[in-house]
């Protein structure tokens, strides 16, 4: 999460090309290790998170993220879904993991340290996409050297695989439980060819194909595909197929070269089918004071090629161009629903547990695209909390300084997490708009930000 000193940099990094800028998509903190989830019309965005403050110059990273979107642009923050603390048996290292529903509930794998400092596995369990995940056995799933980084699959038949690893790659048979695995099939090590994994050309550690860490796995047109960091560090992008789930894989290709940016050596991918379109999720290091360990999620949409090969992806600032859905400003929309933004932060009421916006200053703003006013609206709705009086939010459409259609001025409302409607009249609007929220006033932290909706009366 950047602060305000990074924010001043980041401005002035950013500004070339913020305004057009999607990537990478989560500006109030730093993410990496991207799994995305559709369920029920919404992706679910599962991140891990590089904290502020890098202890020993290594991943420091202690809970797991969520974001969810509709239409691929604006991202609403759920915030931490669950900390390594969830489970008892760790001491930290919440590193690459990846959710799936199941019978109504969602299972999240992931990896940690253990107690004792050995690697293991985890499976976590909720009845909402959006938590809270609780342990689902009280122990370890997997427990072994390299045992990182699980991607989880269910096929058409409804065998559920989970395939993990760096240096080597092993999968298991999950149980329909989702809880435990196939004792009978057992731990299955891939045997690392250049042939299945590609060509490693730096040969470090006995490492022998191209095959690193962070396998993304699923099925497109009957065909499977393994998705993974390769090469070593600096990572690339690279993934394989095979006609069977359980391989032998084959080879394709490179699909994102190392991204030479503020020294992030790792990427991470995943993948997603949504509304039509596929979607390529990776990390760089783009964010202000970003770098090998504090990293930031981008999206790439691409399509993959007639025969079924992936192409060349390109790392690039502008990501998702076209939303895949118009957002309706009529229904409530939560504050820390965000396209882009400069400046704020987000954080969990401790009263109703709900995220909602903070850190707001000055001249700070959010960016929400593709906003459908339809025929018109007239009046603009806001529930924030205040302090004091002398803040306000002004409404711009399509840029920073674009049409001024209204200031909504923010009373104190007797303390920063007591939340009272704000609203004022706006000019009439119509059509379909990105909207800035430009936040006004004098110095220090002006207000709180819940949601807002705009009305036609
Ligand atoms: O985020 C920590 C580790 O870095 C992940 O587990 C790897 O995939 C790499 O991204």
């Amino acid at each position: 999460m950047w602060n305000k000193f990074a924010g001043i940099v980041a401005i002035m990094v950013l500004l070339p090309f913020a305004s057009n800028a999607q990537n990478p998509i989560i500006q109030t903190n730093y993410t990496a290790d991207p799994a995305p989830m559709v369920h029920n019309g919404t992706v679910y965005l599962y991140t891990s998170h590089d904290e502020d403050v890098t202890v020993k110059n290594f991943f420091t990273m202690n809970d797991w993220r969520c974001y969810s979107s509709t239409d691929m642009v604006n991202w609403t923050d759920h915030g931490a879904v669950l900390s390594y603390k969830v489970f008892e048996w760790s001491r930290g290292d919440a590193w690459a993991g990846q959710c799936i529903p199941r019978n109504g509930k969602f299972y999240y794998y992931l990896p940690v340290n253990m107690k004792n400092g050995g690697n293991a596995i985890g499976v976590a369990v909720s009845d909402s996409p959006t938590g809270p995940f609780k342990d689902a056995i009280g122990k370890p799933l997997l427990i072994g050297y390299g045992y990182i980084d699980p991607t989880v699959f269910i096929d058409n038949d409804g065998q559920a695989y989970l395939y993990w690893g760096n240096p080597n790659l092993w999968h298991v048979k999950l149980n329909k439980d989702m809880i435990s695995y196939d004792q009978e099939y057992g731990i299955v090590k891939e045997d690392l060819k250049d042939e299945n994994f590609g060509y490693r050309a730096k040969k470090i550690d006995n490492r022998t194909a191209s095959y690193e860490e962070g396998p993304w796995l699923f099925k497109r047109n009957s065909l499977y595909y393994l998705l993974y960091p390769a090469g070593g560090v600096p990572e690339h992008l690279a993934y394989s197929t095979a006609k069977s789930v359980t391989g032998p894989w084959t080879y394709g290709d490179t699909i994102m070269h190392v991204i030479k940016e503020r020294g992030a050596f790792t990427n991470h991918p995943g993948y997603i089918e949504f509304k039509g379109k596929s979607y390529l999720f990776y990390h760089n290091a783009a964010l202000s004071g970003g770098g090998g360990f504090k990293r930031s999620v981008c999206i790439e949409p691409f399509q993959f090629n007639a025969d079924g090969s992936i192409p060349l992806i390109a790392a690039t600032r502008q990501g998702v161009v076209e939303s895949a859905s118009n957002l309706n400003p009529f229904n409530k929309v939560e504050a820390e629903t965000i396209g882009w933004e400069e400046g704020v932060e987000t954080a969990r009421d401790s009263i109703t547990g709900g995220i909602f916006v903070t850190d707001i200053n000055k001249g700070d703003y959010i960016k929400v695209r593709s906003v459908d006013f339809g025929k018109g609206a007239k009046k603009f709705e806001a529930a924030t909390a205040a302090i004091s009086d002398g803040g306000s939010i002004e409404i711009h459409l399509d840029s920073s300084t674009g049409t001024l259609i209204g200031t909504c001025d923010v009373k104190q409302t007797g303390g920063m997490l007591k939340w009272v409607v704000q609203s004022c009249k706006t000019q009439k609007v119509s059509g379909l708009h990105d909207v800035y929220f430009v936040f006004k006033g004098g110095g220090g932290n002006l207000f709180n930000f819940d949601w807002w909706k705009f009305t036609n009366n």
